[in-house]
């Protein structure tokens, strides 16, 4: 093993996260195309490894904040695989009893608070954890996920100022997968890269390839030390690409072939695969990890099609405050 590479069980960890959402996103797309779920589905397919990678270096008890495509965020962050699934299928058994779907997939226990539909709001609310995680004295970082086409939403800009003069403990990860919806990322965006914008802030801002492992985790790695350390926030732009489309049912005609062929070629999860193979040192079997992860989601599925939907009473349960 070369020198400055993470040891081995944090190699395997991250491989265990990316595999683990590449065979649950392929899941769920049979289970779409097959008409057993019919959600609004926003495919992380090529960006497993931004997640898998930053995850390898956070606690339980951090917080991550997500968007609707937040799959990889949630999977590679802890979510139970049960609880998760029921939640996309709106039974009652979900992390938020049927009640909050796929977009809004919230598990306190994991660390995962919230996942927002609406773009660019995810910021405001990751200062807030933030703010309370430092008004507390905690150790606690939050990593809050959001996309390219956020960083052009005045909260985007509003945040990252706050964040930066009150040195909040937390880390913007933009995942530049180089569309908002339609739109290719230089239609839309002033700036030729979004880590440059962390200037206006007065904090580091750092692109980095979201497609590979090793750098994401030490990318991440630094980011999330500082602002657990009172350092402070920082800005990682992760360059990626989405292999599906913006939601599922977009075929993608936007997009140019040549590009799309590239970045097939280059599946994050395949190349990081190989590479484990050609440099871990011949004990563990990829083969059985994988395995295991198909098992699980089996186990999930079935969790998911035996549990029962929400009952009517609990309608206006946890929707109100009780204390207002
Ligand atoms: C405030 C707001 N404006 C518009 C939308 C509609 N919308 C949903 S996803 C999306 C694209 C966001 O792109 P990006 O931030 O790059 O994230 P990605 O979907 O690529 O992960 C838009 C415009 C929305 N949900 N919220
Ligand atoms: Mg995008």
């Amino acid at each position: 093993m070369p020198t400055g590479i993470p040891r081995e069980g944090v190699l395997l960890d991250i491989y265990r996260r990316a595999m683990l959402i590449k065979l649950a996103d392929d899941r769920f797309i049979s289970q779409l195309s097959g008409g057993e779920l019919q959600i609004a589905y926003y495919s992380p397919r090529g960006q497993e490894i931004v997640s898998a990678a930053t995850s390898a270096n956070l606690n339980t008890e951090d917080y991550v904040v997500t968007i609707y495509r937040g799959l990889h965020d949630h999977l590679a962050k802890g979510v139970p695989l049960k609880q998760l699934w029921a939640e996309f299928a709106g039974k009652a058994t979900g992390t938020c009893k049927g009640k909050g779907g796929p977009m809004h997939i919230t598990h306190p226990e994991s660390g995962v608070l919230v996942t927002t539909g609406i773009v660019g709001a995810g910021l405001p609310i990751a200062n807030g954890l933030a703010l309370a995680s430092k008004l507390r004295g905690e150790k606690r970082v939050t990593v809050c996920n959001f996309g390219d086409g956020a960083s052009n939403i005045g909260a985007f800009h509003e945040a990252l100022n706050l964040a930066s003069v009150w040195k909040l403990p937390v880390i913007f990860l933009c995942h530049n997968n180089l569309y908002a919806e339609h739109t290719p990322f230089q239609k839309g965006t002033a700036v030729d890269s979004i880590a440059k914008r962390a200037a206006s802030y007065d904090m580091p801002g750092v692109r980095v390839s979201g497609n590979d492992a090793l750098e994401m985790y030490e990318t991440s790695r630094i980011a999330i030390d500082r602002a657990r350390n009172g350092g402070g926030p920082t800005l990682i732009e992760a360059m990626t690409f989405r292999f599906r489309g913006h939601n599922y049912g977009d075929r993608g005609e936007y997009i140019p072939a040549e590009q799309y062929a590239a970045a097939i070629e280059s599946d994050p999860v395949t190349r990081y695969r190989q590479w484990l193979v050609e440099h871990l040192s011949g004990d563990t079997s990829l083969n059985e990890i994988d395995e295991t992860i198909r098992h699980d989601i089996d186990e999930a599925v079935t969790f998911m099609r035996t549990s029962p939907y929400p009952t009517e009473d609990e309608l206006n349960r946890d929707v109100f405050s009780e204390e207002f």
